[in-house]
C-alpha cells in the first residue's frame, strides 16, 4: 500500500527504529478482513550486517555483559513493567497480524511474554554459578560466560510470546540478540524492542530486522559468521536448512521444531476432562500450535462416547472476528497457510476419513474439525497439518497406544488421560517425547526442559536448559596449598 494510511513498522537496529537500507517494504496482512494493514520495512543482507554489527560491539564494548546479573535483572523486571503497561497495543498487533483471538493475546501471550522475562531474569541471577566441592585439593567452580550475539528467528503462531521465548533467556544470562520475526508477523517484535530502549537496556542490545526467511533476512541472519547462537522455531523443513547454515561456521543452534501430539485417552479416565483439555489442545489458535494434540486415540469401550461428545463440544465453539471477545476460533494466520490446511480437510472430504464435525468456513477460516476411520498411513495422521483438525482413532491396549503414539517422526509432546497412577508412570517413561502431559494440556514451568525429539528438534530450551545454550559454561580450578607447603 502506498496511499500513506498504514502504520509503518521498521527494523530496530542500535536503539533506532528505521527503514531497510534500499527503502523496500512489504505488506502485513489482517487474515480477517484478508486486506494489508501495515507496512514493513523489508530487511536483507545489508540490514542484518548493520543489526550483527550493532549487537555485536554491544557485546564486545558495552556495558550489557558486564553490568552483572542483579542489574540486568533490574532493567529486564522494567522491560517487563512496560510490556504490560503497553499490553493491549501488543496484544492487538499479534491479533491484528496472525488473527488470532484478542481474549488469547490480551488474556495469555503478552501476560506470558512479561512473565518470560521476569523468570529468566530472577533465574539467571539465583543460577550464576555452582561450586563443585572436591576432597582432593582443589576449589572447583563454574562461571557462565555469555555466548555472544545470538540470532533468534521466530515463528508466526505466538508472535510476541515466542519471540520472548527467546529473547529473555538470551538477554539475561548478558548476550545481545538480533530477533527476525515471522514475516507474516513482524508487528509486535517493532513494538517490543522500542520498549527494550524505553526500559534502558542499552542501544544494540535487542535489535530486530524484518524480512523473509529463505533469500531474506532469515538466511543472511543464520549464515552470518559473526552470530554465536541461533535459536529457531519453525517448521522442521526449515530446521534442517538452518542447521546446514549453522554447522558451515560451527554455531551451536537451538531448533523447536514441528510436532504431532498424540492425546491418549484410556477407558478409565474422567472423560469430562479428557473432552474438556482434548478441545483446548487442538483448536486453541486454531491449531496453530506445534504442541496440538492433533491425534487423539481412545479406548474402545468408550471411543464412541468420547467422539461424539468431542464432536459435539468441537461444534459448539464460536468462530468469528478476533477483535471479538466472544471469538473463540479465528481465521488461519495467511492466505498460504489456509490454503495448506484446506488441502488436508480435502482429503478427508475426499474419502480419507469421515468427517464428523467441521469443514471449510468463510474466507481463510476452518471450522474446528474432527475425522474418524482414518488409516494410520494416512497424511492426516503422519503430517503436521497445523490447523483446527483432529483424528480420533480407537486402540484395545496400552501396548498399541504407545506404538500408536510414537508412530510419526515427530516427539515434541503427548498427553494421557487416566485415572491408573500406574499407567501414567508407565507411559510417561514409553513415549518418545519432550513433554509428557497427564491429565492436563499446555501447563508449563519454565524450569522445566523444552524440546522434542526426532523431526521436533534439536536441544532443549527452558530454566538451566536455556542457560546452557546461551552461555559458554567454564570450569575454573584452584590448587589449595596445604599449610606445610605454604609455610
Ligand atoms: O514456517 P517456517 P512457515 C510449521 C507448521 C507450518 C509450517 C510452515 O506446520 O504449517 O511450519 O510455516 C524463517 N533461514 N510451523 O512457512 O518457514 C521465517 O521467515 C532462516 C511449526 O511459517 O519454518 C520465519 O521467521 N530463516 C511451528 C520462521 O523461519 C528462515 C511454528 C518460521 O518459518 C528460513 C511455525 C531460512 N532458510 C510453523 N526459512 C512450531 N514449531 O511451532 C524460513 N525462515
Amino acid at each position: 500500500m502506498s496511499d500513506g494510511t498504514h502504520r509503518f513498522f521498521g527494523h530496530v537496529i542500535d536503539g533506532e527504529e528505521c527503514a531497510s537500507a534500499d527503502g523496500r517494504r512489504f505488506e502485513t496482512v489482517d487474515p480477517w478482513r484478508r486486506a494489508p494493514w501495515a507496512e514493513v520495512a523489508l530487511g536483507g543482507a545489508a540490514d542484518v550486517d548493520r543489526a550483527v554489527a550493532a549487537a555485536r560491539r554491544a557485546f564486545d564494548e558495552g556495558p550489557w555483559p558486564r553490568m552483572g546479573s542483579a542489574e540486568r535483572g533490574r532493567l529486564l523486571h522494567r522491560f517487563a513493567d512496560l510490556i504490560e503497561a503497553h499490553a493491549e497495543e501488543l496484544a492487538q498487533a499479534d491479533t491484528t497480524d496472525m488473527g488470532k483471538p484478542i481474549t488469547e493475546t490480551r488474556g495469555k501471550d503478552v501476560p506470558r511474554t512479561a512473565a518470560n522475562f521476569r523468570f529468566f531474569a530472577d533465574h539467571a541471577r539465583l543460577t550464576a554459578a555452582e561450586a563443585l566441592p572436591s576432597d582432593t585439593g582443589h576449589h572447583v567452580y563454574t562461571r557462565y560466560e555469555p555466548a555472544g550475539v545470538v540470532a533468534a528467528i521466530a515463528p508466526w503462531n505466538f508472535p510476541l510470546m515466542m519471540a520472548s521465548w527467546k529473547v529473555a533467556p538470551a538477554l539475561a544470562w548478558g548476550n545481545t540478540v538480533v530477533l527476525k520475526p515471522a514475516e507474516q508477523s513482524p508487528a509486535s517484535a517493532t513494538l517490543l524492542a522500542k520498549l527494550a530502549v524505553e526500559a534502558g537496556i542499552p542501544a544494540g542490545v535487542l535489535n530486530v530486522v524484518h524480512g523473509f526467511g529463505g533469500d531474506g533476512a532469515g538466511q543472511a541472519l543464520t549464515e552470518h559468521p559473526d552470530v554465536d547462537r541461533i535459536t529457531f522455531t519453525g517448521e522442521s523443513a526449515t530446521g534442517r536448512v538452518i542447521s546446514a547454515a549453522a554447522a558451515r561456521n560451527l554455531t551451536p543452534v537451538s531448533l523447536e521444531l514441528g510436532g504431532k501430539g498424540a492425546n491418549l485417552v484410556f477407558a478409565d479416565a474422567d472423560l469430562d476432562s479428557a473432552v474438556e483439555w482434548s478441545i483446548k489442545a487442538i483448536f486453541t489458535n486454531a491449531g496453530q500450535v506445534c504442541l496440538a494434540g492433533s491425534r487423539i486415540y481412545v479406548e474402545r469401550p468408550v471411543y464412541q462416547e468420547f467422539l461424539e461428545r468431542l464432536s459435539k463440544a468441537a461444534a459448539a465453539l464460536r468462530l468469528g472476528a478476533p477483535g471479538e471477545e466472544s471469538t473463540q476460533i479465528g481465521p488461519l494466520s495467511s492466505q498460504e497457510h489456509y490454503e495448506k490446511v484446506r488441502s488436508y480437510v480435502e482429503l478427508a472430504e475426499s474419502g480419507e476419513g469421515r468427517v464428523v464435525t467441521g469443514g471449510l468456513g468463510d474466507g481463510w477460516t476452518v471450522r474446528p474439525t474432527v475425522v474418524a476411520d482414518v488409516p494410520e498411513d494416512s497424511r492426516l495422521v503422519r503430517e503436521e497439518i497445523f490447523g483446527p483438525v483432529v483424528v480420533v482413532t480407537p486402540f484395545d491396549s496400552e501396548r498399541e497406544a504407545v506404538e500408536l503414539a510414537n508412530g510419526t517422526p515427530f516427539g515434541l509432546n503427548a498427553m494421557v488421560f487416566t485415572e491408573n497412577l500406574h499407567r501414567a508412570h508407565r507411559l510417561s517413561a514409553a513415549l518418545d517425547v519432550g513433554t509428557v502431559w497427564v491429565n492436563c494440556f499446555f501447563v508449563r514451568d519454565l524450569r522445566a526442559p523444552f524440546g522434542g525429539v526426532g523431526d521436533s528438534g534439536v536441544g532443549r530450551e527452558g530454566g538451566t536448559y536455556s542457560r546452557e545454550f546461551f552461555t559458554e559454561p567454564k570450569a575454573v580450578v584452584m590448587r589449595i596449598a596445604a599449610a606445610e607447603a605454604q609455610a
